[in-house]
């Protein structure tokens, strides 16, 4: 209402998800005063607003969940990969345990932080009029805060029913008997078309527009038992722990061994067992060399494509969803989960549309058509085309820094963090989650965790040495992208286009030397007087 009074506090946290809650539990357990501004109006984070139909984490139980014993010593999972309404379950009582909300401003977005260096503190500004006057601010906005409409025309000409992913009604919508269309093949979209597939019935009709396939792997899902969730949760703090020993925040890696190690027999094994045990282990707990050497990816995706192609009976629709060549390397973009995605595409009324070599040309008042005039007839539609990613929500805020530098135009060209942390010359100010460090690479709650724990810790030595400012030196920070550039070089993830590489401009924006390593440097940073940081 533009009328707020003005609230003095050690630190704003941006963002309501698992980092902003991780971030204020360690602040207030340090007497430190700190509020958490939200968009939502709830708990969350992206778990406030992804409820698309299908939406379901794919980190597996029980690594997506915060470590603090308060919350997991009487929370349990029902499944290994929960729902998003689960998922909203848990923030529930996550505030049951911790009170997070009355230390919360729902509905109030963060449009300015201005810096000021002779007082040393940030003031911050909502779109709902709230001020405040913070010693530090961190944006634990995630890598998903802003969403991506592909510039098509005529959106506003369709007359029916289309939603983002992320934007979704709480109420649902009733797909029985529509013509609908899902368009993206991300995590998101995999979700969603294997839901709708089921939900449409014999009398719809769905239609998967799809540009690059996705090469999802099986989720294998589990559903627990009481007595199995209460024996599961037996050895938690070891387990939560343990993700800190792994690459990927998880509880698995990378094997040692390589793919030719394994004669032709015992390597089809191997990818058996892996594809059985499910998950991300395809990926992520297959030979070494799977992400790194071009023929051991191959192999892997010929097993993939084959098991695929077993799966779906007509060759065209095979074809487009597993491509006899492979279309880009295995693991270089975001893979999703799925049960039976795959079969649903042997129902008559299920089709993939190839959007790559027939775009879409526009919306009009009855669905879509592709360049080559082919008329799509639809009543609802769902735009799975994924987010301004990683860099996206943090430039949209006016940040201004010394001498009234704005960040997002010292981003404009390329992206400048120390640490994936924080930026040159906006002091006081940090970013969880965000470009530069394991991010996309890691089990979300893994990374924010470390990363939480040494924000924390920079606030505490502060009070300690009575010091009011930290600033990152520009030269720790271009070695900092030096050594982000260097270490993904090699992978898949470094030379296929995706979300991962952010949108503008297309750059490696994250940290691929894995949790430990990244745990291991912040520790050293801290340890070594904060070097790479001027602190007055
Ligand atoms: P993603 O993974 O960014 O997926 C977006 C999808 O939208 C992807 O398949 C894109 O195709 C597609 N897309 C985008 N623009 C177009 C155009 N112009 N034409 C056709 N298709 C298009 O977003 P998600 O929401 O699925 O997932 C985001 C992450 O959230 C996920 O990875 C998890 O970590 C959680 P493309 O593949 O680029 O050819």
């Amino acid at each position: 209402n533009g009328q707020t009074e003005e609230q003095t506090l050690d630190m704003v946290i941006v963002g309501a998800g698992f980092a902003g809650i991780w971030l204020l539990n360690r602040l207030r357990q340090r007497g430190f005063k700190a509020k958490i501004v939200e968009a939502g109006s709830d708990l969350g984070g992206i778990w406030y607003w992804n409820r698309y139909p299908g939406a379901r984490v794919d980190s597996q139980y029980p690594v997506y969940a915060l470590s603090i014993p308060e919350v997991y010593d009487d929370w349990t999972w029902s499944s290994h990969y929960p729902d998003h309404n689960e998922l909203r379950e848990y923030f529930k009582f996550v505030d049951e345990r911790l009170h997070i909300k009355k230390d919360c401003v729902f509905n109030a977005k963060v449009t300015d932080a201005v810096w000021d260096d002779a007082e040393c503190v940030w003031s911050i500004r909502c779109d709902n009029g709230q001020k405040f006057r913070t010693s530090f601010w961190t944006a634990c906005t995630g890598f998903a805060a802003k969403r991506y409409f592909p510039d098509w025309p005529g959106y506003e000409d369709f007359k029916g029913t289309m939603f983002h992913s992320s934007f979704w009604p709480k109420e649902g919508v009733d797909v029985r008997g529509k013509r609908v269309a899902v368009i993206g093949t991300g995590a998101t979209g995999v979700q969603i078309t294997q839901e709708w597939c089921r939900e449409i019935g014999d009398h719809g009709n769905l239609e998967m527009f799809q540009r690059t396939p996705n090469l999802a792997c099986p989720m294998n899902q589990v559903y627990m038992t009481k007595e199995e969730q209460k024996e599961l949760s037996k050895g938690l703090p070891e387990r939560f722990a343990d993700r800190n020993n792994h690459y990927n925040g998880f509880l698995y890696q990378w094997r040692e061994n390589l793919t030719y190690d394994h004669s032709p027999e015992e390597r089809e094994e191997f990818y058996r067992m892996l594809w059985k045990l499910g998950g991300f282990r395809f990926l992520m707990n297959n030979y070494y060399d799977m992400t790194r050497n071009a023929t051991a990816n191959q192999e892997a995706y010929n097993f993939w494509r084959d098991r695929v192609r077993e799966r779906v009976k007509d060759p065209r629709k095979g074809a487009l969803l597993a491509p006899t060549e492979r279309p880009h390397l295995f693991g270089g973009k975001r893979l999703s989960l799925e049960q039976d995605f795959y079969d649903q595409f042997n129902k008559p009324n299920v089709d993939v549309i190839d959007v790559r070599t027939n775009p879409i040309e526009r919306f009009v008042s009855d669905g879509i058509v592709q360049k080559d005039g082919t008329h799509h007839k639809l009543d609802m539609i769902a735009l799975a085309t994924g987010f301004d990613s990683i860099t996206g929500g943090l430039k949209d805020m006016k940040v201004l820094g010394i001498d009234g530098e704005q960040m997002s135009e010292k981003w404009r060209l390329g992206t400048w963090t120390y640490l994936g942390i924080s930026t040159a010359r906006f002091p006081n100010f940090f970013f969880t989650y965000g470009p530069q460090a394991p991010t996309a690479f890691s089990n979300g709650p893994s990374c924010i965790e470390i990363q939480g724990d040494w924000i924390a810790d920079v606030l505490s030595d502060m009070r300690d040495k009575k010091l009011r400012k930290i600033d990152a030196d520009p030269q720790a920070e271009a070695e900092w992208k030096e050594l982000v550039n260097d270490l993904i070089k090699d992978t898949p993830r470094g030379s296929v286009d995706s979300w991962y590489n952010g949108s503008k401009p297309r750059e490696h924006l994250n940290y691929a030397g894995g949790i430990p390593r990244y745990k291991k440097t912040l520790e050293e940073v801290r340890a070594n007087d904060y070097d790479g940081f001027h602190l007055s």
